[in-house]
């Protein structure tokens, strides 16, 4: 049966590249598919982060799935930490899983640095616990941002991994198909990788010290505004079709957000506005931006002055998500021969 998983972390502020990227695709699945969407504590504290500012940030994701749309009721949302089966089937996973896959993982390199040796483990591991994330749930589909793909494929090898080497004791116990299905990334339209509005060569991330180089889910009218003005660009107009955008990284980044955000092509949008200066073609960007946000962040607001709306959101998506878990987790247990 089709399902979706997808995850956020809570580890800091949402930027236009989680919503572009992830949450409004999210979104656009349920109606489609039963969807759960997981708010990936484990995942946070594979980095140091300060307790409380974790709460928050819980909340704030919690908030921005339910303020971008997401449906509580007909679909799942919850935190990760809240149902075992993540962190039980990524140990199972770990001893699936290769060294060397894992250290082929570009995510774990960048975020490691060159201090590798001070990373903490779970930052090594963390593609296992997120192949866990999915596979507790058989999901299918799983919507994410271009950087996520690596990992989904590591997922793929770790479902493929354990359906063979248990393939007889699957077999003996029925499970002909093996346990886990192949998962498919989403990975689709024209944002799938927001970058910096410093850095061209950059992907928009929490963790940039500067906030100039995103634009916050919470910002106002006015910061959306003057994050666009100062987005660092190239002296040239607009091209009047998508291949004139070739070796103009930051041109091409503000063309696609401002697709994304007015659900047209790069090449609607060139049309319209080639030929037109950076300082004719930011204000417009500014106003799509805010045009989309805004109502998104009273939203948020709103349902942050109600914590017991969203304790009462996470509760319920957690028990809902253990009850789907359960069997998965039961068969896992008799397949790799856990005696209980
Ligand atoms: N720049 C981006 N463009 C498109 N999609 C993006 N995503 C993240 N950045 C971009 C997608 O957002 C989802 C949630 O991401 P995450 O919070 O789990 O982790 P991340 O990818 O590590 O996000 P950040 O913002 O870059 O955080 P830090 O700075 O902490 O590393 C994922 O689907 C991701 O693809």
């Amino acid at each position: 049966t089709p399902r979706v998983f997808s995850g956020v972390q809570p580890t800091g502020s949402l930027h236009l590249g989680n919503y572009l990227g992830a949450i409004r695709r999210f979104v656009a699945m349920q109606d489609e598919f039963p969807c759960i969407y997981c708010v990936v504590d484990l995942h946070a504290i594979t980095v140091w982060q300060d307790p409380k500012e974790l709460i928050e940030a819980t909340y704030h994701v919690t908030a921005a799935y339910l303020a971008a749309g997401i449906d509580p009721v007909k679909h799942i949302v919850f935190n990760q930490s809240r149902v075992s089966a993540h962190a039980e089937l990524a140990w199972v996973f770990n001893c699936v899983a290769r060294m060397g896959w894992l250290n082929r993982m570009t995510q774990f390199k960048e975020k490691a640095g060159k201090d590798r040796e001070n990373a903490s483990a779970g930052l090594f591991v963390y593609p296992t616990l997120m192949a866990a994330d999915i596979l507790a749930y058989q999901a299918t589909h799983v919507p994410v941002g271009e950087d996520q793909k690596q990992h989904l494929e590591l997922t793929r090898d770790i479902a493929q991994k354990f359906n063979h080497d248990y393939g007889d004791r699957l077999a003996e116990l029925g499970y002909e198909e093996g346990l886990f299905p192949m998962t498919e990334p989403i990975i689709q339209g024209p944002a799938t990788r927001v970058m910096s509005l410093r850095d061209g060569a950059k992907k928009m991330s929490k963790s940039d010290p500067s906030d100039a180089s995103r634009i916050n889910l919470t910002d106002d009218a006015d910061s959306i505004a003057q994050k666009v003005r100062k987005a660092k660009t190239d002296p040239e107009a607009l091209p009047s079709e998508p291949k004139g955008l070739e070796g103009r990284p930051e041109a091409d980044n503000l063309v696609g957000i401002y697709a994304a955000l007015a659900g047209q092509t790069k090449e609607e949008v060139l049309a319209e506005h080639g030929g037109a200066m950076f300082s004719a073609f930011k204000p417009a960007l500014a106003d799509v931006a805010v045009s989309v946000l805004a109502p998104i962040n009273d939203e948020m607001r709103r349902l942050l002055d109600d914590r017991g709306h969203l304790d009462q959101v996470l509760t319920s998506g957690a028990e809902r998500a253990a009850e789907i878990t359960a069997p998965v987790m039961q068969a896992m247990r008799r397949v790799v021969g856990f005696v209980g």
